[in-house]
C-alpha cells in the first residue's frame, strides 16, 4: 500500500515536471504533492536536487517531510515528521495505565478511559526536532491541533509534596545504553522543573488533527510541551514521576545537549544546555508561480513569544515584510507568504523573523560557535531560478 502511494507520487512528480495538465491530480490525496491552485506551478530551488521528493511516513521508521509541500496550516498526520530513538512500542490499550508516582500525596494509576473522562482541551502547536537542519531543508517539522488532558490537572490530583522539584516523564520504549562500560536498559525519558510542568498549556495528548493519536506519534498518550523542541514531547507515555532533584537521563543530560560558546558575565565560556525552548527561527520552503506572479511561502517558529514580523530579502534588496497567515496562534507555526515580482534568472532569497521583544533571527555568521548539531535556527538563504 505504502509503495503504491510512493509510486503514485513519483508518477505525479513526473507529470508535473513535464508540464502536463494538473486537473488529473485533483483526486490525489492531499499529501501527495503540494496543493497547487489552477495554473500554479512550483518553481525549482537550485539548492535542492532536481528529483527531490519524500515518501509519506510509514510504521517503523523515521520521517521528514518535503518542506515544499507546506501549504496548509495543519500538517497531515501522514506527513508530520517522525523521530524516536528506541523503536515504536505498541502499548496494550486495554491494560494501559499511566502511573503518577514519587513525591506526591496521592499516587495515581489512570486507565485510558479515566483519561478520556477528564476535561479535554485543544491547542495548536508546531514543533521541530532539535536536530532539524538545512541539509534536510528543515523537514523535521510539523504543526497540528492536539486534544487531551491538562497535565496540571493530573499533577493537581496527585498533589506534589513539598520538596518535589522535578517531574520526569517516561515512555514505554526501552533501549540499551552503555554507561561507563556497563549495559543499562533505560526508557526514553525527559523532565521538566515543577514550575514549567505546571504551565496550563502542557497536555497529555490523545488526539492529533481530529484523529486518535497515531501509533507512530505515541498512541495512546503523549506529552505535549508547546513552545519546546520535539524531544520534550514524550511519546507512549506510561509514567510521571516527581522527585526532589534534576533528572539526568540520557536525553536530558548527555544527548540533545547543545555545546556552544557564550559570554557569561563578560567571560567567554563553553556552555552545555539541554535542548528545551524553540529558538526564534524562520525558513522559506516553497515558491510558486501563477501567471507572472511569484509567491514565496515559509514558516516561522519559536517558543510562543509574540512575533513582530517576518521579512524577506531578495538578492541585495531591502528587507520587505511578508504576510503572516491569520490562523497563526501562540504555539502554532506561523506560515508567511510574500508576493514577488521576480525577474527571470538566478536569485537568492532569505527570510528573517523578529519577535515582539525585538530579537531578530540570527544569520549563520552571527550564530554562537557551536559544536553539537542541535538547535539550528540561523537564517537559511535559498537559491532559485525563475523564468
Ligand atoms: N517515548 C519517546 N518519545 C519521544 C522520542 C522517543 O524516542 N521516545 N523522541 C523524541 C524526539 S527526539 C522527537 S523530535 C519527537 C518527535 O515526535 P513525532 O515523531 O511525533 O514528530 O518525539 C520525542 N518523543
Ligand atoms: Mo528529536
Amino acid at each position: 500500500m505504502a509503495d503504491q502511494k510512493i509510486n503514485r507520487r513519483a508518477a505525479i512528480k513526473k507529470t508535473v515536471n513535464s508540464g502536463a495538465a494538473l486537473g488529473a491530480l485533483a483526486s490525489m490525496p492531499h499529501w501527495v504533492l503540494p496543493a497547487l491552485a489552477q495554473g500554479e506551478r512550483l518553481v525549482p530551488f537550485t539548492d535542492m536536487p532536481e528529483d527531490y521528493s519524500r515518501p509519506p511516513a510509514r510504521q517503523g521508521g523515521t520521517h521528514y517531510l518535503d518542506t515544499r509541500m507546506i501549504d496548509d496550516f495543519y500538517t497531515d498526520n501522514e506527513d508530520f515528521y517522525v523521530v524516536q530513538h528506541y523503536g515504536q512500542p505498541e502499548l496494550d490499550l486495554d491494560n494501559y495505565r499511566l502511573r503518577v508516582t514519587g513525591m506526591v500525596d496521592q499516587e495515581l494509576e489512570l486507565s485510558l478511559s479515566d483519561l478520556q473522562d477528564m476535561a479535554q482541551f485543544e491547542i495548536d502547536a508546531g514543533f521541530e526536532c532539535g536536530g532539524n537542519r538545512a541539509t534536510l531543508f528543515h523537514g523535521l517539522i510539523g504543526n497540528a491541533r492536539w486534544r487531551g488532558v491538562a497535565l496540571r490537572n493530573i499533577l493537581g490530583e496527585a498533589r506534589i509534596l513539598n520538596g518535589g522539584e522535578e517531574v520526569v516523564f517516561f515512555g514505554g520504549d526501552i533501549g540499551t545504553e552503555e554507561i561507563r562500560e556497563t549495559e543499562v536498559e533505560q526508557a526514553f525519558a525527559r523532565s521538566l522543573p515543577v514550575s514549567d510542568a505546571m504551565r496550563s498549556e502542557n497536555m497529555l495528548a490523545m488526539e492529533m488533527n481530529g484523529e486518535v493519536l497515531p501509533q507512530i506519534h505515541g498512541r495512546p498518550v503523549r506529552l505535549l510541551v508547546p513552545g519546546y523542541y520535539g524531544v520534550a514531547n514524550v511519546k507512549w507515555l506510561v509514567q510521571i514521576h516527581v522527585q526532589d532533584r534534576r533528572y539526568m537521563g540520557k536525553f536530558m543530560g548527555r544527548d540533545y545537549v547543545t555545546l556552544k560558546k557564550e559570554t557569561i558575565g563578560g567571560q567567554d565560556r563553553w556552555v552545555e544546555n539541554s535542548v528545551t525552548k524553540i529558538h526564534l527561527k524562520s525558513s522559506i520552503v516553497r515558491v510558486t508561480k501563477s501567471g507572472d506572479q511569484h509567491k514565496i511561502t515559509g514558516f516561522a517558529l519559536n517558543d510562543g513569544t509574540a512575533i513582530r514580523n517576518v521579512e524577506i530579502k531578495i538578492d541585495d534588496g531591502p528587507w520587505q515584510e511578508a504576510s503572516i497567515d491569520s490562523r497563526s496562534n501562540r504555539y502554532s507555526w506561523k506560515l508567511f507568504t510574500f508576493d514577488w515580482d521576480a525577474s527571470p534568472g538566478d536569485h537568492s532569497i532569505v527570510s528573517r523573523v523578529t519577535d515582539a521583544d525585538g530579537n531578530v533571527q540570527l544569520t549563520a555568521e552571527e550564530m554562537p560557535e557551536k559544536i553539537s548539531r542541535w538547535e539550528n535556527y540561523a537564517q537559511f538563504p535559498r537559491t532559485i531560478k525563475t523564468s
